[in-house]
């Protein structure tokens, strides 16, 4: 990746690719849907990025990767790593059945979800990425999302595939490592990147990185690996932090009070609790 993006300043999802294209190297192509990314790369032949780009619609992101790969191996190529490169709705809502497709087919493509929590590109609206209580455009102060962020994660590994990780751009070097292993394995991976948004998270450009840790600290974003739906590793296992000071940064969850907090940090234990008796001990 170069410089000249056209990212808001604090961007995650920029700064994830960056780290991304650096594990993988040149030898890639990356399948972008219709996202903050297709915006973020700019245009060709100015484009930021280093390496191929295709742009698809919205919902197709898995099965245009696996065409990109099926038709490299027609010409003899199977080294070229396929990254298929989405966001949130991208992946839990509009893509989700190509996805499982792909998944369910064990397609040797790297397939990222870079999570900002909502239908950033378009003005902020919620995904079912969206946390419990957050405030969207479409979930004002009022009338705040009701429903619990989905599980993306055991969705995969539902899955069975070869491998699904969590990674964070607060933990480079654990980031860097889960992108090289899944380059190293064969068949279909999934990488999920908790990936900050200042403008829609409401959050000070400069505490991108602050937020991105503290969500792993407060284990709301716990950092695990899945090996073929049952081998589970945890790769950090934080002391205890009060969700609070997650929370507190940003401004879409200013409107909670006290006792909001207190739920959602009960949610958090619990998706915790329920997380460790499943992780190799
Ligand atoms: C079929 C279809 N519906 C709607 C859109 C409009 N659209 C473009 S980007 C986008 C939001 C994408 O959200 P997400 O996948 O979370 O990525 P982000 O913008 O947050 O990076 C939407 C709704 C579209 N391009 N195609
Ligand atoms: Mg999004």
């Amino acid at each position: 990746m170069m410089s000249g993006h056209l990212a808001c300043s604090g961007c995650g999802a920029t700064i994830g690719m960056r780290y991304a294209l650096k594990a993988l190297g040149e030898d890639t192509v990356v399948v972008i849907p219709a996202s903050c990314w297709s915006v973020i790369a700019g245009v060709f032949p100015y484009d930021s990025l280093k390496v191929p780009v295709y742009h698809v619609a919205f919902e197709t992101a898995a099965s245009s990767a696996t065409g990109v790969k099926a038709g490299l191996e027609m010409m003899g190529d199977t080294t070229t790593t396929v990254l298929a490169w989405a966001g949130d709705g991208g992946t839990f809502d509009i893509g989700l059945q190509a996805l499982s497709g792909a998944a369910e087919r064990n397609e040797d493509i790297i397939y990222v979800c870079y999570d900002n929590e909502a239908y950033m590109n378009t003005g902020i609206q919620r995904s079912s990425a969206t946390p419990f209580l957050t405030w969207t455009t479409t979930t004002p102060v009022h009338q705040t999302k009701e429903e619990a962020k989905k599980n993306i994660m055991e969705i995969m590994a539902a899955h069975r595939i070869p491998y699904a990780a969590t990674a964070s751009i607060a933990y480079p070097e654990d980031f860097f490592n889960k992108i090289k292993k899944a380059k190293g394995m064969e068949g279909f991976k999934f990488i999920h990147i908790l990936s900050t948004c200042p403008t829609g998270w409401r959050l000070p450009t400069q505490l991108s990185i602050k937020a991105a840790r503290l969500a792993v600290l407060t284990r709301v974003f716990p950092l695990y690996e899945i090996e073929y739906g049952e081998r589970y590793t945890l790769n950090l296992k934080p002391e205890f932090h009060p969700v609070k000071e997650y929370l507190k940064l940003q401004g879409r969850f200013s409107h909670l009070d006290d006792s909001q907090m207190e739920v959602i940090q009960g949610n958090v234990g619990k998706t915790w609790e329920k997380l460790m008796k499943k992780v190799e001990t």
